[in-house]
């Protein structure tokens, strides 16, 4: 790894004070004694990011003139959070802030939360580009991440007083944005539309309308490694914003319309976490940016070179696809190599698949995505043709390799018939290198369900990368408590940028007064959460409770019902007397999910738990021994509160459908013990921490499997109903309208699915997870067992950092590295 210190590490906090005056005046225009908290904050981001520039523009040349290849993440989504902080931590630059601030007569934290946070990003797949980004520049290897500048996010959600989710546009770029600078001058043309002429023998595409991709720039300063590399976001313009002559005839909406047109393509992230919708402005977006990217990657690697030698590129840049989202990059690397610089196929092909590698996010058929051929043929003429020809050549290249007919179509990348469809996860698996999965669990079922008949045909391109997180951002900026005692335990904070050093603490979890101190930590959190949660949603929270939370996006498979419907068995015993108010253990559960705004089953879920929290929370009764929180709008800010004070995590989905998860890693580093399913990196985690510092339940992906066999999801959960009283009563209580004010019809849909059909089988597992629970109780009431666990748990995750997953795919994927040390850099540190 190469270790490199920054050169921007001596300043003084004076000298930090006296650039945030100067940029307060020259970039606000304002003086201190005048200056607003937001003014602060644009001031102090803008003094960071230029402490940053040099090393930045170092290690671009270092990646242009090196022979070090470098990473291209193309994702939809990066989901980033705030960026203040964590530029400090990694800049070395927190000190500094801190007393600057002070001096000037402000709070840091209040200059920190000035800034809005970023969500572009659904939810794990845009947080995990996130985490990658980080580690990719902390370990000092050269990358680029490309994705797209929304305008607006991900929806910020609220509720209604019925308790339902509605959701408002995210404007975050509202204000001043200090970090993204953007370039007008390296804009790219996007094509669209038109059709494709022959011309002796050569294709040719006359698009009918374009639209300008401008880049924004974002710096990723590595952790310490003096390198910076370049996160950069498209934003699409018109290049006729205005026509004059229809304004002029008082036209003004028809005078802006092709304005409207080019910057819709960037206006808003899709607010899903499954099911693609079939939307032609979904597919302008993927194309946008991929285009953009690989056109700036040539220009940047090949400067002013008309003919490029693109045999090269393969050794030049890696492009991961994030998903099947950018997967129109094979097909569209191949139009420029042939039509642009006149390769052959075969020749254009070698280049195009050695340059993709595609990362499968799912194990959800129904979200992988499929493009109807029309729908890319009216808006990409020239890609359909090419998707066409890379299908009948594959199917040529298949008819090698096996008689098995019926096999060779399900392989089909283009699908026969009258509408024929486009199988994204198809197309980039036969047009990259290495197709991975996110944690053990899942690749292996890609490899034996998912994508089977690739993997029975070309079994080296499987491999699997487990998923990771940033330990700066997850740990050492959310818990620094927690830091500070690692640090004193393991007399280092080098694990900051090697998580495996956590290791060392094993020993320790032998020793009463540390794991004691472990413990005070937690306490300390949970007041520190209390205190946040009464400031941002005015809960009252009572600290000493069990903080048990379920955070992530709501969907049917993850299960959310699951543990609403033991939080309300376990509330009606408790009305009920068989469980005595007086002994119980006090439980905070707490739950932050957004539904996909057009998933009613889930949007139903959420008006659930917000009035199981209503009912509870006020029931004179439970004296306060069980509380329901559902705090709005969860986002990065949030989990950076919640994570370092929950005691509990809860990662219930039903086996075979998580692909891995990576909240679950956040807690188990964070010392919370985690309830799960054989799910995911679930299996991971437990493996490493120890079966018994794991509260496992449910079935195994074979249990499930069994169980669909039987006919399960057509009417058998009824049985589970009928023969639990728990789960009888539970149910009963959300159809008689207990927890919507007396209306039957309110969870209608919720019930019915239950009743009928459960397809997660939340049924089948209610029985082993209510056990589970008791058995999670009793745990908790031996504190020093607890905590002993938990430490464990912090001390074994280390594996989980997304430096090690970045390691792999430089191992197992990219077959790459880190840029050599810098001896210009190296000699500033000292
Ligand atoms: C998640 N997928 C997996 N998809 O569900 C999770 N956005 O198990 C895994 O840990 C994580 O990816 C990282 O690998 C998503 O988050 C999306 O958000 C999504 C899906 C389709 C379209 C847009």
């Amino acid at each position: 790894m190469t270790q490199i210190t920054a050169p921007h590490e001596q300043i003084s906090a004076e000298a930090f004070a006296d650039e945030i005056r100067d940029y307060l005046l020259k970039g606000q225009g304002v003086k201190p004694a005048e200056a607003k908290v937001e003014d602060v904050y644009v001031a102090a981001a803008t003094a960071v990011r230029n402490h940053l520039l040099d090393a930045w523009a170092k290690t671009r040349e270092d990646m242009v003139s090196g022979n070090t290849k470098a990473v291209g993440y193309l994702s939809a989504e990066f989901l980033m959070g705030r960026q203040l902080r964590n530029a400090l931590l990694n800049a070395g630059l927190t000190e500094q802030f801190n007393k600057a601030v002070a001096e000037l007569g402000f709070d840091p934290h209040d200059v920190i939360t000035a800034e809005p946070e970023p969500g572009l990003g659904n939810g794990g797949l845009g947080r995990l580009a996130a985490c990658f980004i980080d580690s990719l520049a902390s370990i000092g290897v050269p990358a680029f991440g490309y994705g797209i500048q929304y305008q607006y996010g991900i929806f910020r959600q609220e509720f209604d007083d019925k308790g339902r989710q509605y959701e408002r546009a995210d404007y975050w770029l509202a204000n001043e944005n200090p970090w993204g600078h953007t370039d007008y001058n390296r804009d790219v043309r996007v094509n669209f539309g038109g059709h494709v002429e022959d011309n002796n023998g050569r294709r040719v595409w006359n698009p009918d309308w374009s639209v300008r991709a401008v880049p924004v720039d974002y710096l990723v300063p590595g952790y310490e490694s003096g390198r910076v590399n370049t996160l950069r976001l498209w934003t699409a313009k018109a290049y006729h914003e205005i026509d004059l002559r229809a304004f002029n005839r008082g036209e003004y909406y028809q005078a802006v319309e092709n304005q409207v047109k080019a910057e819709d393509i960037t206006k808003i992230l899709y607010p899903e976490d499954s099911t693609p919708q079939g939307k032609s402005l979904r597919l302008q977006q993927q194309y946008f940016f991929v285009a953009a990217s690989l056109h700036d990657a040539i220009r940047t690697f090949y400067p002013g070179q008309d003919k490029p030698d693109m045999a090269t590129f393969p050794n030049k840049i890696t492009f991961q696809l994030n998903d099947t989202h950018p997967v129109i990059g094979i097909p569209e690397l191949m139009r420029i190599l042939i039509d642009e610089y006149g390769y052959d196929w075969d020749t254009a092909w070698d280049i195009t698949t050695r340059t993709f590698n595609y990362t499968c996010h799912t194990l959800l058929p129904e979200a992988l995505e499929i493009w109807p051929a029309r729908l890319i043929r009216e808006l990409l003429p020239r890609h359909m043709e090419i998707i066409e020809q890379i299908n009948e050549r594959f199917v040529s290249l298949l008819q090698t390799l096996t008689d098995d007919s019926a096999k060779i179509d399900r392989m089909r990348i283009v699908t026969s018939g009258d509408d024929p469809q486009v199988r994204m996860a198809y197309l980039a698996t036969a047009g990259g290198t290495h197709v991975n999965g996110v944690a053990e669990l899942h690749s292996q079922l890609l490899k034996d369900v998912t994508l089977r008949d690739f993997s029975d045909l070309f079994p080296n391109k499987f491999t699997n990368v487990t998923n990771g997180v940033t330990p700066r951002r997850f740990v050492r900026l959310a818990n620094p408590r927690m830091s500070d005692l690692i640090t004193e335990g393991l007399g280092t904070d080098t694990w900051i940028s090697d998580l495996s050093k956590l290791e060392g603490l094993v020993p320790l979890a032998d020793d009463g007064e540390f794991v004691h101190r472990f413990a005070e930590v937690k306490r300390a959190n949970k007041r520190d959460f209390a205190g946040f949660a009464k400031e941002h949603y005015g809960f009252d929270v009572n600290p000493d409770t069990m903080f048990d939370s379920m955070i992530k996006r709501l969907h049917e498979y993850k299960r959310q019902s699951l543990k609403i419907l033991a939080v309300i068995a376990r509330y009606a015993s408790l009305k009920s007397g068989e469980t005595d108010v007086n002994t119980f253990t006090p439980r905070t559960v707490i739950f932050g999910a957004k539904a996909a705004p057009g998933y009613a089953m889930a949007k139903e879920t959420i008006q659930l738990i917000n009035n199981v929290s209503r009912v509870i929370n006020n029931d004179p009764d439970i004296q306060g021994k069980l509380n329901v929180l559902f705090p709005w709008n969860y986002n990065i800010e949030l989990s950076q509160n919640l994570i370092p004070a929950t005691e509990l995590d809860e990662q219930i989905s039903q086996a075979g459908k998580e692909a891995s998860g990576t909240g679950n890693m956040k807690f188990a580093i964070n010392g919370a013990l985690t309830v799960g399913t054989l799910d995911g990196a679930n299996v991971e985690i437990r493996e490493r921490v120890g079966y018994e510092n794991f509260f496992l339940f449910g079935m195994t992906v074979d249990e499930v499997e069994a169980l669909y066999a039987e006919g399960y999801d057509k009417g058998m959960s009824r049985q589970y109903y009928e023969n639990d009283p728990r789960l009888k009563r539970a149910i009963d209580m959300v159809a008689d309208g207990t927890f919507s004010e007396g209306d039957r019809s309110t969870y209608q849909n919720l019930v019915n699915d239950w009743l009928s059909k459960d397809y997660f089988m939340t049924l089948a597992d209610f029985g082993a997870y209510m056990d589970i629970q008791s058995e999670i109780e009793k745990t908790y009431a031996d504190e020093k067992k607890w905590f002993r666990m938990a430490l464990l748990n912090t001390a074994r995750t280390g594996y989980f950092s997304s430096d090690r997953s970045i390691e792999d795919y430089l191992e197992r994927v990219w077959m790459t590295g880190p840029l050599p040390e810098d001896p210009q850099l190296k000699a500033r540190e000292n």
